[in-house]
């Protein structure tokens, strides 16, 4: 029997990050054991309530949310130009949760949660990477503790979805690390078993639902299954497709089943002071003179779309 891995979900509802948390806390094999919230898709006054709210769709109340930083470390939020709606559910305008924040910041809540369950605990980053950074800044102790970070972060130049898709308000970058570029060069710096999901698998045109499971969707009648439909028709008449609506979900789904990424082993800087190019990360694959002081990480290069859709259809219709 496999164990069952006990998660914290760092995030900035947005669709795709609600998403995120139902296949989280649908899933057997995961036990989510906080979520905490920042400022990203929008501001962390929404999505702390967005994840409230998505939880209560679920008729979960007993899982902990800790609102988080309103701003990046040194910058303020930029504007997203891609939109999640009003609500940043696709107007979905769920119900107003009844359960409260605890009064605890995420940082301090991820600080406890780590140290409660030592080289257990995974930590999903489904957002800019500002709440983790300050807690490795406030307490490093924890850094070699986390069993390991899968993080929705970056793009690294792999395959043309690398940039084709790039959701940073610049044509090189990723939207988490655009948004604080500071805190992704604390957490990729700081040595944390870090895995990174960049642009090259998570949005790509191969992440999309099917016209199967569109109507299986349709045929559900369930909570969930119209809450996802609502997103994916919400994207649509945006004219996008509907793997924006599943890009945070993939680190879960690595986290719930490994082998539905590959990832290969390499150095990476992140730009904090470039124009055109604020927070791209650069992916150092030379041969010769390359800069070994740059961070090591774990990069998805190749996901196993068709095992990632099963789990997230066989689990949010459970
Ligand atoms: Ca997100």
């Amino acid at each position: 029997m496999k164990e069952i891995k006990k998660v914290l979900i760092d995030c900035d509802p947005g669709m795709d990050d609600s998403l995120a948390i139902i296949l989280a806390c649908k899933s057997d094999m995961l036990d989510i054991k906080a979520i905490t919230t920042v400022s990203g898709n929008y501001h962390v006054d929404i999505t702390s309530v967005n994840a409230r709210k998505t939880l209560e769709l679920l008729n979960i109340t007993d899982i902990p949310v800790a609102r988080g930083m309103a701003k990046p470390i040194v910058r303020d939020l930029p504007n997203d130009p891609f939109t999640h709606g009003e609500d940043g559910q696709a107007n979905a305008n769920l119900p107003d949760p009844s359960m409260e924040l605890v009064s605890q910041h995420a940082i301090d809540l991820i600080i406890d949660t780590v140290k409660k369950y030592p080289n257990e605990l995974y930590i999903a980053a489904l957002g800019p990477l500002t709440n983790i950074a300050m807690a490795f800044l406030k307490s490093p102790e924890i850094i070699p503790m986390i069993k390991g970070i899968y993080a929705i972060a970056g793009a690294y130049g792999l395959n043309k979805y690398s940039t084709a898709n790039a959701t940073g308000d610049n044509p090189q970058s990723e939207w988490n690390v655009y948004v604080d570029p500071e805190a992704a060069d604390i957490v990729f710096k700081s040595g944390v078993a870090l895995t990174a999901i960049g642009l090259d698998v998570a949005t790509h045109f191969d992440v999309n639902f099917t016209e199967q499971h569109l109507r299986i969707l349709e045929e559900a009648k369930t909570k969930e299954a119209d809450f996802l439909l609502n997103m994916i028709q919400f994207v649509n008449g945006r004219g996008f497709e509907s793997y924006c609506v599943l890009i945070d979900s993939m680190a879960i789904g690595a986290i719930i089943d490994e082998s539905t990424i590959k990832t290969l082993r390499g150095k990476v800087g992140i730009e904090t002071k470039g124009e055109i190019t604020l927070g791209m990360t650069v992916l150092d694959t030379r041969h010769h003179h390359t800069w070994n002081n740059l961070p090591e990480v774990d990069i998805a290069y190749e996901a196993d779309y068709e095992k990632f859709l099963d789990i997230v259809m066989r689990t949010v219709l459970k």
